[in-house]
């Protein structure tokens, strides 16, 4: 039973570094901590989020900088359902998002509509996972 879920814990792993391998190519942006710290990402709105996942490092702050370059009302307003968080857009302004993913996971936003759709992902970097990992394997 220890074995079997020792080795569920190392497939996870194993698929996160492939996963984050993935999201690391042309859509998504691992968030670049600015000098203050905050984890600052520039998104174009326009025919959707670019990009449209952040990869960011739990339980550090986080600053999103909407630039809606479109007059479409569906991007008008930028919704994130599980932190509380509605922004206007107006067309050709820089808008902050600022939070704090306190816990790993997937912190979801997307316009009013749900059409246009992006994530932040809060997750541990490659190092640490690879470090999770190493301290898993001889448990095997
Ligand atoms: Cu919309």
């Amino acid at each position: 039973m220890t074995d079997l879920v020792v080795n569920m814990i190392g497939l996870g792993l194993a698929g996160f570094v492939v996963w984050w391998f993935w999201l690391s190519g042309s859509k998504g942006a691992r968030a670049v901590p600015a000098a203050s710290g905050i984890q600052e990402v520039r998104v174009l709105v326009k025919d959707g989020y670019t990009p449209d996942t952040m990869l960011v490092e739990p339980g550090r702050p986080v600053r999103l900088i909407f630039t809606r370059k479109e007059s479409a009302v569906c991007s008008e307003r930028v919704v994130f359902p599980s932190l509380g968080i509605h922004r206007e857009l107006p067309e050709n302004q820089d808008v902050i998002v600022e939070f704090v993913a306190d816990k790993p996971g997937v912190y979801p936003f997307s316009c009013q509509m749900n059409m246009y759709r992006g994530k932040v992902v809060a997750e541990a970097t490659v190092a640490t996972a690879k470090a999770t990992k190493k301290a898993t394997v001889p448990l095997n």
